[in-house]
């Protein structure tokens, strides 16, 4: 019997909601019957019914006071059950389900077309590819969940819908605008992947000495910046930052008039939003959730990081050297990322946009500046690329990895000698 710390709390990839694990009811997947759910309706926003397995709720007081100490067990012989949330009746990831593991959120946020989709889209394909080698970690998907069938599918099979296909298909394509979370039902579904970092810190060491590598389950929510302040859907996105363990911002150089004047394009994009501002929004949607943060600084680590940063080269005021692509091969490179972080503050204030640093380190506990680009270059106007060539893609993640204490810098490394194979 899985006994469980009676004040614990996970939380819930879906709605981001926390609860006790004992509270969770279970889903009879092995059952042919199929109900209407009306708690997974209500979450996904739908009019039709959504015939799913039976759900087991956790009835009575007696009941839910002795699960405060103990989840049941999910093996049985006769039955496949699976452990939902409370508040979305989502399936959650088997780890978190079993009380091994919680879901850690690096949220994402940044205003229409501020490149968010083809972020995810190559980061993923590059943390699979590349980085994995690297830096020594292993991405595995999850299992999250798919509104078109109504089921439980992994995400990598979401990954290729959303964005491989296009990205990374037999003519390259970018990924096409995202519609609104407010229209768009699969939106609100994360993509869900579990990271294994080997090389942790010491801290981490001293608290899992026997442990091998240290998990982390990733939640990649592609949040378009205006849903946080819709009616509809700003609780979500409140939950969803306020309780992130990082957050990246993306700020998209395009909208803000003194650099768009340097940057020359082919055509002119379509949707240029003027000087959202990225990060005030996001102070306001995490204090709606937690009103603490309004006489205080926030914990989690923000990465404020430029996007289309091929945009900028060769343009004045901004040291070339900010566009050599890290390589963390012996560790997260904090000093190269230190002096990017340094010249893009200085180019930021260069162009009298000094209200990003003081939003961002006037709210924020951590902050450090980031140039990335996903794509290397911009698509044609028909979204085709001729080829992929990022720059720094995952450099904020990593920050905030390390921030973390999931991944130690090349420069700690160097400390202590390494161990032989
Ligand atoms: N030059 C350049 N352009 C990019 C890059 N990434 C995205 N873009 C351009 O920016 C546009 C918007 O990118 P998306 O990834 O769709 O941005 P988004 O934030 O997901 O946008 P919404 O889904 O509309 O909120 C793309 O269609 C590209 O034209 C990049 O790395 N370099
Ligand atoms: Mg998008
Ligand atoms: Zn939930």
């Amino acid at each position: 019997m899985p006994l469980t710390l009676p004040f614990s709390k996970v939380l819930c990839p879906f709605c981001f909601r926390e609860f006790h694990l004992g509270h969770a009811p279970l889903r009879v997947i092995s059952s042919n019957e199929r109900v209407n759910d009306p708690v997974v309706q209500k979450f996904l926003n739908l009019d039709s019914e959504v015939l799913m397995a039976p759900v087991e709720e956790v009835t009575g007081t007696f009941n839910k006071f002795l699960r405060c100490f103990w989840h049941p067990s999910l093996a049985n012989d006769t039955e496949v059950k699976y452990r939902i949330c409370p508040h979305c009746h989502m399936q959650l990831p088997v780890q978190l389900a079993h009380n091994r593991l919680k879901s850690s959120v690096i949220a994402v946020t940044g205003f229409r077309s501020s490149g968010k989709s083809n972020f995810f889209g190559v980061l993923i394909d590059a943390l699979k590819n590349r980085y994995s080698q690297e830096v020594g970690l292993n991405l595995s998907t999850q299992e999250t969940f798919s509104t078109r069938t109504l089921r439980t599918i992994y995400s990598d099979e979401l990954y290729k819908e959303r964005y491989g296909n296009n990205l990374f298909g037999d003519n390259p394509k970018a990924v096409m605008a995202t519609l609104s979370a407010q229209t768009n039902i699969d939106i609100r579904i994360p993509l869900i992947y579990r990271l294994n970092l080997t090389r942790f810190s010491l801290k981490q060491r001293l608290l899992h000495p026997f442990a091998t590598h240290r998990p982390i389950d990733l939640v990649f929510f592609d949040a378009a910046g205006e849903d946080s302040t819709s009616p509809v859907t700003q609780d979500l996105y409140s939950r969803y930052f306020s309780r992130a363990a990082g957050i990246i911002a993306l700020i998209d150089p395009l909208s803000y008039k003194n650099i768009r004047n340097d940057i020359k394009m082919e055509y002119s994009p379509s949707s240029v939003q003027d000087e959202y501002d990225t990060i005030a929004v996001l102070k306001q949607t995490i204090e709606r959730q937690n009103s603490k943060y309004v006489n205080k600084r926030i914990k989690a680590p923000l990465a404020v990081t430029i996007s289309k940063f091929d945009l900028l080269r060769n343009i004045d005021g901004l040291d070339q050297s900010v566009f050599e692509d890290h390589v963390h091969s012996n560790g997260f490179d904090e000093v190269a990322a230190k002096k990017t972080s340094d010249a893009i503050r200085k180019y930021i204030i260069s162009k009298e946009l000094n209200s990003i640093i003081s939003v961002a380190e006037g709210n924020f506990e951590t902050c450090q500046y980031f140039g990335m680009s996903a794509l290397g270059r911009s698509p044609k106007e028909d979204y085709s690329l001729t080829s992929i060539d990022p720059i720094n893609i995952a450099d904020s993640l990593l920050w905030i990895l390390y921030q973390l204490g999931y991944l130690q810098t090349e420069q700690e490394m160097k400390k202590k000698p390494r161990k032989k194979k």
